[in-house]
Parts: C-alpha cells; sequence; structure tokens
C-alpha cells in the first residue's frame, strides 16, 4: 500500500473527489497535499474523530512513550479526553509560545496543567516557529522512550506535524516534510518519520474540538483570527456598562470590571459606550465571574478578567464558551 509522504492517506487513483487521490500511484504526495504544499490551496475535509479514536486505542496498547502538544493559545476545554484512552507516560509539549506575550512567566504556564487528569510525566514549552526550547524537547524524548517508537498526538491544528518537521531538520538527515497548515485535519492518517536507527516519530491526525471558531469560520477568516505573532493583549477598564465588538464574530458586554484581551491584533475591535443592537441575533451566554478568571471563546482567543462580575457575550451558536481560572 503507498501512503501520501504529506498526510499518511492512503493513494489513490480511482476517485478525483476521494482523499488520497493522484493521478500517478508512483507520486510521493497526493493532490490535495500537493496543491497545500505548492499553492496553499487547502481543501476541507470533514473528518470523525471516532477513527481517531481508535488510532489512540492502538497507542494504548503499546507502552511507549506519548508526546501531546496542546497549543498555549488554543487550550481546549477537552484536554481531559486523550487521557480516557491513554494510560502511556506522557510527555507534555506546550507549543506555539511565540504567541503569547514573552512577558508570560513559563513557569506558571506549566503549572497550569497540573489541574488536568492526564498522565503528566515532564512539560516542555515550545516553539516550533521560533526554535525555541527544542533542543531540551528532543533531549527529553530521547530520555524518557521507552522503545525507539514516540507517538505524536494532541488536537488538530495543535503544531505536531510542524514539530517533527523542525526536529527532522534540526536533528536527522531525513528530509520528509509532513503536509502542515492552519486548517484542521491536516494529517489524516499515522505517518512514521525516523529520525535515526534509534528514534522513529509517529505523526497522528489530530482529534477534532468541535467547538472550535475554525469549525464555523468561513476559511478566508481564519487568516485574520489565527494569530501568526506574538499577541499584544488589550486591556480596558470599564466603570459602566460597555460594549465591545470583535469583527462581526462577538459581541462583549461588560458591567464595570478589568479586562485584557488575548486575540489577533488583526481583528477590528470596536467599543460602545452606549447600548447598540449589533450582534444581538447570536447566541448569548450570560455569565457570572468569580474574580481571577478567563472566558475562552475556543480557537479565537481568551478574555482575562480580574474583577468579579457579570458578563454577556454574543457569538456564532455552536462556538464553545467557558470560563477558567486565568492562564496568564
Ligand atoms: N506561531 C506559531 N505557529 C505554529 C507553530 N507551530 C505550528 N504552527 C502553525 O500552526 C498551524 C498548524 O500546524 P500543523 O503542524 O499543521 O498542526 P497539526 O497539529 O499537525 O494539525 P493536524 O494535522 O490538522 O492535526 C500551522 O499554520 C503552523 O504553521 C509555532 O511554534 N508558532
Ligand atoms: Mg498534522
Amino acid at each position: 500500500m503507498c501512503k501520501c509522504l504529506g498526510c499518511g492517506v492512503k493513494l489513490q487513483t480511482q476517485y478525483k473527489d476521494i482523499l488520497g487521490f493522484t493521478n500517478n500511484i508512483n507520486n510521493k504526495l497526493c493532490e490535495r497535499c500537493f496543491k497545500i504544499k505548492n499553492y496553499n490551496d487547502y481543501k476541507y475535509v470533514t473528518r470523525d474523530n471516532s477513527e481517531y479514536i481508535e488510532i489512540l486505542k492502538n497507542i494504548n496498547f503499546t507502552n511507549d512513550l506519548v508526546v501531546l502538544v496542546v497549543d498555549l493559545f488554543n487550550i481546549s476545554k477537552h484536554l481531559d479526553e486523550f487521557s480516557k484512552y491513554l494510560s502511556n507516560n506522557i510527555l507534555l509539549v506546550l507549543s506555539k509560545r511565540d504567541i503569547l506575550p514573552k512577558s508570560c512567566n513559563d513557569e506558571n504556564l506549566s503549572n497550569y496543567f497540573s489541574q488536568y487528569k492526564i498522565n503528566i510525566l515532564d512539560t516542555v514549552i515550545i516553539s516550533s516557529k521560533k526554535n525555541y526550547n527544542l533542543d531540551e524537547l528532543y533531549n527529553k524524548i530521547n530520555m524518557y522512550k521507552i522503545s525507539n517508537r514516540v507517538y505524536v498526538v494532541g488536537f488538530t491544528n495543535s503544531g505536531k506535524s510542524t514539530l517533527i518537521n523542525k526536529i527532522l531538520y534540526n536533528y536527522s538527515d531525513n528530509n520528509v516534510n509532513i503536509t502542515t497548515s492552519n486548517l484542521p485535519s491536516t494529517t489524516i492518517d499515522s505517518i512514521e518519520v525516523k529520525v535515526n536507527d534509534d528514534l522513529v516519530l509517529i505523526d497522528t491526525p489530530g482529534l477534532l474540538d468541535e467547538g472550535d471558531i475554525i469549525n464555523y469560520i468561513d476559511s478566508s477568516k481564519l487568516k485574520k483570527i489565527i494569530p501568526c505573532k506574538e499577541i499584544k493583549p488589550i486591556t480596558y477598564q470599564v466603570n459602566n456598562k460597555q460594549i465591545i465588538l470583535i469583527e462581526d464574530i462577538l459581541r462583549l458586554d461588560v458591567y464595570k470590571n478589568d479586562l485584557t484581551l488575548y486575540m489577533s491584533n488583526n481583528l477590528l475591535i470596536r467599543r460602545y459606550y452606549e447600548d447598540i443592537k449589533d450582534l444581538k441575533c447570536l447566541k448569548k451566554y450570560d455569565l457570572v465571574l468569580n474574580g481571577k478568571e478567563d472566558i475562552v471563546i475556543q480557537g479565537l482567543g481568551f478574555i482575562k478578567f480580574t474583577k468579579k462580575g457579570k458578563v454577556t457575550i454574543y457569538v456564532k451558536e455552536g462556538i464553545e464558551v467557558f470560563k477558567r481560572k486565568n492562564l496568564i
């Protein structure tokens, strides 16, 4: 069976509209990967988490080390899902450190994850983009691995394939380059890459987070939403009721509080001091803050509040909105 070296899908030459199509079975890449890599032209695919859960169950049959990659900017509410299926030792990798402000304390970020019921051996904060802490991560992978096989898992878009490419680039002669993109489900099936005789990394497709904004927004808007460089947080002190609109995506009604927005700086933010009708047609969430809590709008970012108070959020139905203790 020939597999695409970019996404792991089984190659086929019969059905143009089905995953894995290529016009020549001897090609190394499927047509979809070829287009992503050469034209940045992404064909949206819908995947089912049940296939992915089977992959996790099979990893659980091994005793091998698992590298769990979590996007620091987009931490899912459902991270504990991984512990449902995996009892392997886990090296937690907090990715995309370059997106959060430099001033954040790495130790506090790591400590934040102690609340999850995951079998964490150790934590490393990285940025594949900036090559931050990759030596430390590579050493820890070699130190903790039980066999020469190490699995890389996580939610879709957390940066698994980018990390593997970077490890290959830094520490290996293997010049394989897995397909990456900022859209979900880029990796379709497991891909084994040999780093050296003692280490094989196995990339896996990402678990889909159903409440992530990525599933509800036109892909042309994603460039605005997904930050690609360090976020400059925006702080507001609200003394009387104010309304903050973020593009046509989110409406925030705040009554007396201090808040800081951690979102892409490409988004248009408008602030109103009197009542307006805009975006009230979206789904409404009335939230009570107990002090030092963030409101997360999955995939869009988060809003840090310091004080107790009431907040109303309007956002497209389906996008997950939840509270958590302050990350930063
Ligand atoms: N800013 C920043 N972006 C990153 C970093 N690592 C990955 N990305 C970006 O995140 C997006 C997703 O990366 P992928 O490596 O395709 O993510 P994945 O986890 O393999 O995704 P799936 O294959 O869909 O499960 C891409 O646009 C990457 O360029 C990083 O360290 N910093
Ligand atoms: Mg991938």
